[in-house]
Formats: C-alpha cells, sequence, structure tokens
C-alpha cells in the first residue's frame, strides 16, 4: 500500500456551522459525560427525504474540543425496536442519560401505523456512551397523540425527571430508580408560554431552566422558563433564539469547561427543513440569571480543552490503493498526487480493497476531497452493506483538498474489506481515505 503526502487531517480551528456536515442531523441532546468528552444525540434525517417519517436511526457523535467532532456511529434503528411501528421510520427528537454505570437512551417512536396516535419513549441502555445499546421496550403509561421529544434531567441529589410534550402540552415526573419508569404520574407543565415542542431541563446556580420550541408559524423560536423546583411550576422568561430559517427548531443546553453552549439546528446545507443539520453557538447569561439571545454564527465556536490526538492505528489510502469504475479516473495533480476523479456520472466508483479493519468493529473512515459542487455527496458501502449518502459541502475549488468527510462504520477483523465510494451526486475528486478504527 502506498501512503500518500496529502494529510488526511480534519482539524478545524472554530467548530464552524453547522457543525456535522457529512449527514444530515437535527434535534441535538448534549451532554458532558464522565470521560470528559462532549457528546450530542441526534436525530438524523435521511437523504433522499420525505417528510420526517423517513428518519429510522440515530447516531451519535462527540467532542473533547468543541471544534473537532467524531461521529461514533449508528445507535439504533427501527428494525431493532421490536414493539414498534410496523412499517418503522419516525426515530425523532431524543435524549440520553446517565447513572449508577448505565447510559439510557430515550426516543420517541410510534407503535402503531396511526403514527400521531400511538407515540412512545422508547428506551435503550448500554454501559458505553455511544455503542452497544439494546432496547429495552417502552416507559409504561406515557405517550400518545403528539407526546413526543423526551429530554431527562439527573439532579446533583441523583434524582431523575423525564419531560416531553408536543402539540402544546408539556409534562414532567420523576424517574424512579430503574429510570425506565414513572414514579407516580406525569403532570402539565404549567408556566409555559406558547409551548410547542422540545422540551429541555438544565440547571445553573440553583435556578431549573426549561427551554422549548415556540409556535411561530412555520420558524418556531426557542423560549425559556425557569422555576427554583425541577417540576415547577415555571416563569416565563422569554425568547432566547430568534428564527433559524428552518420550519422546526429544537435545542439542548450544556456547559463544558465552564462556558455555556446552545446546540441547534438549521437547513443551511440543504435548504431544505426535512434534511437539517446541527450547529453550536455560544450561550450567555446576564447577572440575574437571564438568556442572552443567541448569536447564529458561521464560524460557530472556538476550541476549549484538549485537540484531539492523531490516532497512531489510523491508516490512510491513497488513488493507488483504489480500483476505479464507472467513468471515474485517477489523475495526477501537482507535486506527483494522484488523485480520484470524474465521480460525478452515476456509476461511477473508486474501491478500496483489502483494507484493514484492525480487530474488526467500529472504524471512522473519512475521505479528503475537493469539489466546487455546492454540495457533492458520495455514497459509502462497506462489505455490502450500503451505508448512505454521504455529504460533500463545497471546498471552493477543485484542486483544494482541505475537505473532509465520512462516516463510523463497522469493518471486519483484519485487511479484508471492501470499501466503495459511489458518485453520480456533484463532481468531487478523492485524495485520500483514511480508517481509523474506534473502540468497539
Ligand atoms: O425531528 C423530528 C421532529 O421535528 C422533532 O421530534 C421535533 O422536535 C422537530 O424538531
Amino acid at each position: 500500500m502506498r501512503r500518500e503526502s496529502i494529510p488526511a487531517d480534519c482539524s478545524k480551528t472554530t467548530s464552524m456551522n453547522p457543525v456535522i456536515t457529512s449527514i444530515f442531523t437535527a434535534d441535538p441532546s448534549a451532554h458532558v459525560w464522565e470521560d470528559g468528552r462532549v457528546y450530542i444525540y441526534a436525530s438524523h434525517d435521511v437523504d433522499p427525504a420525505r417528510g420526517c417519517d423517513l428518519m429510522d436511526r440515530y447516531h451519535v457523535f462527540s467532542s473533547s474540543d468543541m471544534v473537532n467532532w467524531r461521529d461514533e456511529g449508528e445507535i439504533l434503528s427501527s428494525d431493532e425496536v421490536n414493539w414498534g411501528r410496523p412499517e418503522g421510520g419516525f426515530m425523532w427528537a431524543p435524549d440520553c442519560a446517565y447513572k449508577n454505570g448505565t447510559y439510557y437512551f430515550y426516543y420517541p417512536h410510534p407503535s402503531g401505523s396511526d403514527w400521531n396516535d400511538t407515540w412512545k419513549i422508547g428506551v435503550a441502555t448500554s454501559g458505553k456512551p455511544a455503542s452497544g445499546f439494546t432496547d429495552q421496550g417502552y416507559i409504561p403509561g406515557l405517550g400518545g397523540f403528539a407526546m413526543i421529544d423526551p429530554a431527562v434531567f439527573v439532579d446533583e441529589d441523583n434524582r431523575a425527571y423525564m419531560y416531553y410534550g408536543g402539540g402544546g402540552r408539556c409534562e414532567g415526573g420523576e424517574l424512579n430508580k430503574d429510570m425506565m419508569s414513572i414514579k407516580g404520574s406525569m403532570k402539565e407543565m404549567k408556566g409555559l408560554e406558547d409551548f410547542h415542542e422540545a422540551a429541555w431541563v438544565f440547571k445553573r446556580n440553583g435556578v431549573y431552566y426549561l427551554t422549548y420550541a415556540d409556535n411561530l408559524e412555520g420558524n418556531n423560536r426557542m423560549r425559556y422558563a425557569t422555576s427554583e423546583h425541577p417540576l415547577g411550576p415555571w416563569t416565563h422568561r422569554g425568547i432566547f433564539l430568534e428564527p433559524c430559517g428552518c420550519s422546526t427548531t429544537h435545542g439542548s443546553v450544556a456547559e463544558f469547561k465552564g462556558r455555556w453552549y446552545l446546540f441547534y439546528h438549521n437547513q443551511e446545507i440543504s435548504g431544505e427543513g426535512t434534511l437539517r443539520s446541527v450547529c453550536i453557538d455560544e450561550l450567555h447569561f446576564d447577572e440575574d440569571g437571564s438568556i442572552r439571545t443567541v448569536v447564529q454564527t458561521r464560524e460557530g465556536v472556538n476550541p476549549i480543552g484538549e485537540a484531539p490526538a492523531p490516532n497512531p492505528r489510523m491508516k490512510v489510502y491513497g488513488a493507488a490503493d483504489c480500483v476505479v469504475g464507472g467513468g471515474a479516473a485517477v489523475e495526477a495533480r501537482q507535486e506527483g498526487r494522484s488523485v480520484i476523479t470524474s465521480l460525478h456520472g452515476a456509476g461511477a466508483c473508486c474501491r478500496f480493497e483489502r483494507v484493514d479493519g484492525a480487530a474488526g468493529g467500529r472504524a471512522e473512515i473519512r475521505i479528503t476531497y475537493a469539489t466546487t459542487a455546492r454540495l457533492a455527496k458520495l455514497r459509502l458501502n462497506v462489505n455490502g452493506s450500503d451505508y448512505s449518502l454521504v455529504n460533500a459541502p463545497s471546498t471552493g475549488g477543485d484542486d483544494e483538498f482541505d475537505g473532509c468527510t465520512g462516516l463510523t462504520v463497522r469493518l471486519l477483523q483484519g485487511a479484508v474489506n471492501s470499501i466503495v465510494w459511489s458518485g453520480g451526486y456533484g463532481d468531487i475528486s478523492i485524495a485520500c481515505m483514511t480508517v481509523i478504527p474506534l473502540e468497539d
């Protein structure tokens, strides 16, 4: 295998917005766990979109510095939910909580074909934050018409609370110690003004904050209310996120290394309300605890904490390692580099054989690319499994190989894996492919 000289480096100086560009993601729920990393549990808008019904799986993303984000891969799909809607789909805004060594992943999903009347709140558990989740069923007694968007807040005394709702009604209740049932019953959260959906609760300086999306026609905003108690009553405090240019708005708030952040989504990359992308901007408070209006930026946020160290197990595969087909070509560029080009035609592809999957299991697969197309895409197939379309936003020049995109997939043990990138979705050239084995 020949190593290419083009660096397979995805590092950024600010997070940029949207921050997740490789696939379409929405409804981010952010948490900082004991390993010191920040995690985003997001919905996945499946491309091409057809309303929000094809959203059938979840990915997790994590970072050590708020700027460089790693796709941790898919953690749950509707195929794995045996109590779920027979037709699948409708895996909407999720959340995750940690208690006593277990991660609890909460997600809204209908149990019947009449989807909006049969919502339930499913729970999947794992001993790890971003892999190994197994569905455990749904929380008894919760759900029904429009009751979506679960959010769980674990207080300093280790008591946990669930909030959820849609269609104008927000409910909250305490979770039992098992984290999978409600103590008593849920009650309506009083004092919220113009509640639509997307409840989220956090605590700062002893004050509980409940944030949510309002009902502004076609362009929801985010409002918040505060309370001295986790289940209210709440005092409405106002709007802190103006419209993001997307018909839905959904956000979460987290503190990371002493700074506060809002995680939300917009439709900047696609221009379509059902192909959304997660963004991050800083959140600031006034002296009296009021949240200042969030400034939505293109640059995103600055690095904080440690940048990711190069992974010693990373392997880089160049144009010489790939077999092209369907009109794709290998071309020599400046400094004697060879790159894979002409991937715009339907059927054009490049195939990397004998890719090393190390011990097998999860691995990040990234490509370093250049494109002048506003939004090129490539379809990724690994060992015969079709993963999805992977986005490759413009780098501004067909010789500007500073684009980086990819997914986390599952590889087999050893140098036996076949990875195919197929084109037909915009002109794009690939300089190299990087494979980084992850802990399983
Ligand atoms: O992503 C599907 C739905 O759109 C979410 O559950 C809502 O909060 C809205 O963002």
